[in-house]
Formats: structure tokens, C-alpha cells, sequence
């Protein structure tokens, strides 16, 4: 791995401690800033949008001249991949992104992995005018859903905390529940390496509904497609350092990491950092994981939690971030605060 001393997010990816732990926030662009919405205002709808390079390009770097953040994330949406899979996607304001159900594996096998890369070239064209535009200190992260939370979406048609309907296909149809996933890890391998070439220097797995399954379950469906994924982008050629984001795998993090082969864990609200140290091996990097409504709460609560999060890692490489997406309703100044208390600027 080449690792550029002078970009810290690199640094902790190689498993360097550095002087303060870099920091970035999941959903760093988006609604809570006004620049976005004006951009946003702009694209026929938040499809379009992501396709839109000279858009999407604007919107992911709004939080890094905002705020000064040590990485920017790609805009798009884990999503875009079931769309060039060649199912109806649609984001409807208020509600939430809402998709076309699978009903059957074969309903995603009609489109080859590679051509379901290429439907996504606007994607890597952002890509590309973001690192023109960052300066060597900043990295730039791409991403991807990871299989099972993008299975969800397509099995159930949105996303969702019960995951019922998605979680019975395990029991009553493990294999076609199996064809489904090992088509994502395909198609998102080929999704990624473009990125990956494209200039994006990390790549991170989104499985943002990983929380409440039991644990054969979970190692069947979460680590198992996760593990095949990097793999596969390993084999492809991918050097970048790979994050994963397990949301809710709470006492299953240590396997996750054991087993999946991804360079540093994503840590969600309510990880346990105790636990979490017990867990992982000395000098394993993790990314997290503030309160998202610690930044909507501010003030004292706000430093403190800043501050008792840092002091929680400062025996591992940390990448500061929060333990789920900035929400909308957060203040700037809190934002503002956070990094610059991270910073070491105060
Ligand atoms: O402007 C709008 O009204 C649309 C809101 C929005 C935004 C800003 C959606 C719809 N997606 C995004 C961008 C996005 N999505 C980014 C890039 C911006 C950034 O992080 O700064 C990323 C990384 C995502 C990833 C994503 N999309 C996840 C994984 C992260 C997480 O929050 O757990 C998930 C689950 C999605 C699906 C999705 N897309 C949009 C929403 C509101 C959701 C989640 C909620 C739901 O399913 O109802």
C-alpha cells in the first residue's frame, strides 16, 4: 500500500497513529447545508442529480471548503448500482428512496457486471473532478452499498429497521437469497474498481442494515458477501484501502473484522469502545462514531462527547466521524465546533 504521509486519513489507513485523529462526517454534504440545497435545487430529480457530474462534483466538495474536513466522500447513493442493474428507482421527498422488488435472482442477472459498471460512468467522472480539485491533504473516498443492505432494497423495495421479508428469504430461500448477493459483489466489485481508477483513494462498504440479526445470519449474509467483495476487488487489482461500515454489528465486529479482509472498521452510535478495543487487534484501525444528535445538541454535551471519544482511541489509529449520518436539522456552528475541537484548534 503507497501511503502518503501527508494525506492523515492515508496515514491512519496504513495503520499510523497520527498527532490528532483526521476527521470527516458521514452525509457531510447534504440537507443541513444550504449550498446544497440551492445546488440541489438545480437537477431534475436526486437521480439526475447524482449523474450530474458538474453537480455532484460541487456538492461533495461544499463540507470540505466549509469546514475543512481531511476527506471527502463521493456524492452519490448506494442505490445507483440497483438502477444500472436495471431496476425502477426513485427517491420520493419525505419518504425516502423507494424500489422496484425483486422477486427472483434471475430479475438482476440480465445485465453482465461490466456493463453495469459502464451505466455508471457519470459516477467516475465526478470522481475525477473531485481529486483534480482536492489538494493532496484531503482524500477522496469512493463507496458502494454493500450486499446484503443493497439486497434489502431491492427485496423489500426500501430500506427498513424489521427487514422481515428480506430476513425470511435467508430461512426460506438461502440460495436464492445467496444468488442475489453474489450478483451485487460482482457487479459492485467492477463498480468500485472503476472508482478506484477513477482516483478515488479509499473505497467504503455501506452495510447500514446490519444491526438485529442473529448471529449465524449475520455471518451468512454480512461477513460472507463482505469477505467475497474484497476479495474479488483484491483480485481485480484494488490496492485502496477498504473501510466497511457493519451499522449494528455490535459483539459480531471482531469476526467482521477477522473475517471480511477490510483495512479499518466503521464503528456505529452505539459501539461500545471497551468492547470494541477487547475486540479488535492492537493497532487495527477503526473509523467513529459520535452521536449524530450530539451535533444537533451542541454546547457542553458536545465537547464532552468530542472529547471522551477521541481519549477512547488514543491507543489505535482513529479516523473521528460520527456513528451515523449528519441529520438534516444540525446546526452549522455545531459542525464547525466539533472539527475544530478535533482539530486541536480550541
Ligand atoms: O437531497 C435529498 O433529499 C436526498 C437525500 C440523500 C442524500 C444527500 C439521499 C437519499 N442520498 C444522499 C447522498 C448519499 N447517500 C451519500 C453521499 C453524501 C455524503 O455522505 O456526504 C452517501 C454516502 C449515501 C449512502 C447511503 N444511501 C446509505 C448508506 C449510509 C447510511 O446513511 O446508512 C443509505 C442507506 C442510502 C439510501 C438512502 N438514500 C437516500 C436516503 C435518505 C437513504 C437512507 C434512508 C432510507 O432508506 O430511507
Amino acid at each position: 500500500m503507497s501511503v502518503d504521509l501527508a494525506n492523515p486519513i492515508l496515514s491512519v489507513l496504513a495503520r499510523r497513529k497520527t498527532a490528532r485523529p483526521p476527521v470527516w462526517f458521514m452525509r457531510q454534504a447534504g440537507r443541513h447545508l444550504p449550498e446544497y440545497l440551492e445546488v440541489r435545487a438545480k437537477a431534475k430529480d436526486f437521480l439526475d442529480f447524482c449523474y450530474s457530474p458538474s453537480l455532484a462534483t460541487e456538492a461533495t466538495l461544499q463540507p470540505i471548503r466549509r469546514y475543512g474536513m481531511d476527506a471527502a466522500i463521493l456524492f452519490a447513493d448506494i442505490l445507483l448500482i440497483l438502477d444500472a442493474l436495471g431496476l425502477e428507482v426513485r427517491f420520493e421527498a419525505g419518504v425516502g428512496p423507494l424500489v422496484e422488488k425483486v422477486e427472483a435472482p434471475q430479475r438482476l442477472d440480465k445485465v453482465p457486471p461490466h456493463i453495469v459498471a459502464d451505466k455508471l460512468s457519470p459516477v467516475y467522472e465526478t470522481v475525477e473532478r473531485v481529486r483534480s480539485q482536492l489538494g493532496p491533504e484531503t482524500a477522496l473516498i469512493g463507496f458502494a452499498g454493500a450486499p446484503w443492505t443493497v439486497a434489502l432494497y431491492a427485496i423489500e423495495g426500501r430500506g427498513g429497521t424489521e427487514k422481515t421479508e428480506a430476513r425470511l428469504w435467508a430461512y426460506q430461500a438461502p440460495d436464492d437469497l445467496d444468488a442475489v448477493l453474489s450478483i451485487l459483489v460482482e457487479a459492485t466489485a467492477h463498480y468500485l474498481k472503476a472508482q478506484a481508477d477513477a482516483g478515488a483513494q479509499v473505497l467504503m462498504l455501506f452495510e447500514s442494515w446490519a444491526e438485529g440479526l442473529p448471529e449465524a445470519v449475520f455471518q451468512r449474509i454480512v461477513v460472507e458477501p463482505n469477505k467475497a467483495l474484497v476479495s474479488r476487488l483484491r483480485a481485480l487489482g484494488v490496492k485502496a484501502p477498504i473501510i466497511g461500515f457493519p451499522r449494528g454489528a455490535g459483539a459480531m465486529v471482531g469476526a467482521y473484522v477477522a473475517e471480511t479482509g477490510v483495512d479499518l472498521v466503521g464503528l456505529d452510535t452505539a459501539a461500545v469502545p471497551a468492547h470494541v478495543n477487547a475486540a479488535l487487534p492492537e493497532g487495527y484501525p477503526v473509523q467513529g462514531h459520535l452521536d449524530p444528535l450530539l451535533l444537533v445538541a451542541g454546547g457542553d454535551a458536545l465537547d464532552q462527547g468530542v472529547r471522551a471519544l477521541i481519549e477512547s482511541y488514543r491507543d489505535r489509529p482513529h479516523i473521528f466521524n460520527l456513528g451515523h449520518g449528519v441529520r438534516p436539522e444540525t446546526p452549522i456552528a455545531h459542525v464547525e465546533r466539533a472539527v475544530t475541537l478535533v482539530k486541536g484548534e480550541v
